[in-house]
C-alpha cells in the first residue's frame, strides 16, 4: 500500500450529533478534507481516507470499502465487528487518561453507593425514616473486577487505595500488580467465590457474550452486589432480573444494557436497590477524542504504527 501524504477524514458518528463531531475534527484537520457519513452522501471519502465511527450503520463499510484505518470514537470496538469491514484494515480505539479517569470516578461511585447502602437510606429519606444501619469497613469487602485492562486496572488501583480488598479476572495469566489476579476459566470459580461486589469491565467479544448469568451469580459470595459498566451483551439480562428479584443479588448499579436505550418495559427500571444510568460511565469528550485521532492520522501519514491498535480477531 502506498503511503498517503494527506488523508481525508470521514466521520460516521451513528446516533451522535454529527455537527459537533464535524466541528471538532474541522478545528484540528489542518486542511485535510472532513466529511460526515451519511449526511454528505456516499461520495464522502475522496481516497485516500480514514473512517472515524461510533455505532454507525455498517453500510458505510460497503460504500467506503477501502479506508486506510478505522478509528473507534470510544474505547470499545464491538460496534466495528461488522460485515463489510475488511480484516486487514487497521482498527484503533481510544485509550486516554480523560476517559480512564471518568470510568474510575464512576466505578468508585458505584462501589461506594452499594457499600454505603445509599439506596436504602434514599428510600428511608423518602419516608422520613431515621434508621442507622451497621456499616462494614471497606477493608472487609472483597471487590472483584472482571476485565483488568486499561480501565479495570485503573479502577482496581483506586478501590485498593480506598481500602477495598480487590481482585481481578483476566484471560491471560500475568503477575499481580496493585490487585490479586485470577486468569482464565479455571480460575473463574475461585474469583467469584471470593467476590462480594462484582464489577464487569469486560469487552463484548464472542467469548464474553452471555458469560454473566445465573451460574455466575450463584457462585458469588452471599449478599453479593453487581456493577455493570462493560457491555450489556456480556450479561444474560433475564437472569440478572431473576437474581435481583430473588435476593441472590442484593443490589446493582447498571450503566450498559443489551438493548440501549433500555426499553421502558424492562423490569430492571423498577427493581428495588437497582440504580440505572444511560451508558454514561465514561463518555467520550469529543475534543479529547478528536485530538487523539488526529495524532493517530499523523502517525499513519508518517508510516508509523497506530496507538491503541486493536486485534480484531481477538475482538478487543
Ligand atoms: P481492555 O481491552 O484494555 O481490557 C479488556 C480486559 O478484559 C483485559 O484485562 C482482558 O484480559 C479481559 N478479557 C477480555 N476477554 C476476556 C475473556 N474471555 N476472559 C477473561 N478476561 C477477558 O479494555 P478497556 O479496559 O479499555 O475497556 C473495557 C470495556 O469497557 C470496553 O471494551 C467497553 O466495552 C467498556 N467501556 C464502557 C464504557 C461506558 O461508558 N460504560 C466506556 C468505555 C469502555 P487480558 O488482560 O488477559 O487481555
Ligand atoms: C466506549 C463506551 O466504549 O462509551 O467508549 O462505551
Amino acid at each position: 500500500m502506498n503511503r498517503p501524504s494527506r488523508l481525508s477524514i470521514v466521520i460516521a458518528p451513528g446516533p451522535w450529533d454529527p455537527g459537533q463531531w464535524r466541528d471538532v475534527f474541522l478545528a484540528r484537520a489542518d486542511g485535510r478534507p472532513v466529511s460526515v457519513w451519511p449526511d454528505d452522501g456516499d461520495e464522502a471519502g475522496a481516497a485516500p481516507y480514514v473512517i472515524c465511527a461510533w455505532k454507525t450503520d455498517p453500510r458505510v463499510f460497503e460504500v467506503l470499502p477501502s479506508p486506510r484505518a478505522v478509528f473507534s470514537l470510544g474505547a470499545g470496538v464491538d460496534h466495528l465487528q461488522v460485515p463489510g469491514l475488511l480484516r486487514d484494515v487497521p482498527v484503533a480505539r481510544i485509550v486516554d487518561p480523560d476517559l480512564t479517569m471518568r470510568m474510575v470516578e464512576y466505578v468508585t461511585f458505584a462501589v461506594l453507593h452499594l457499600h454505603r447502602q445509599i439506596s436504602r437510606y434514599a428510600q428511608d429519606q423518602s419516608l422520613r425514616v431515621w434508621a442507622p444501619r451497621f456499616q462494614t469497613a471497606a477493608s472487609r469487602v472483597r471487590v472483584g473486577i472482571m476485565g483488568l485492562g486499561v480501565l479495570g486496572e485503573a479502577c482496581g488501583r483506586t478501590l485498593a487505595q480506598l481500602g477495598f480488598d480487590v481482585a481481578g479476572w483476566v484471560r491471560t495469566p500475568r503477575e499481580a500488580t496493585s490487585v490479586q489476579v485470577f486468569a482464565g476459566q479455571e480460575a473463574l470459580g475461585a474469583f467469584l467465590a471470593r467476590t462480594e461486589i462484582l464489577v464487569n469491565l469486560l469487552p463484548n467479544t464472542p467469548q464474553t457474550r452471555g458469560l454473566i448469568g445465573a451460574d455466575v451469580f450463584a457462585r458469588l459470595a452471599d449478599g453479593a452486589r453487581f456493577v455493570n459498566v462493560g457491555r450489556g451483551e456480556t450479561v444474560v439480562e433475564d437472569e440478572l432480573v431473576q437474581a435481583l428479584a430473588s435476593g441472590r443479588l442484593a443490589g446493582a448499579v447498571l450503566d450498559v444494557f443489551g438493548t440501549e436505550p433500555l426499553p421502558a418495559d424492562s423490569p430492571l427500571w423498577a427493581l428495588p436497590g437497582v440504580l440505572i444510568t444511560p451508558h454514561v460511565a465514561a463518555d467520550s469528550d469529543p475534543d479529547v477524542i478528536a485530538d487523539q485521532i488526529i495524532r493517530n492520522i499523523e502517525r499513519l501519514e508518517r508510516g508509523e504504527a497506530l496507538a491503541g491498535r486493536v486485534d480484531m480477531t481477538r475482538g478487543y
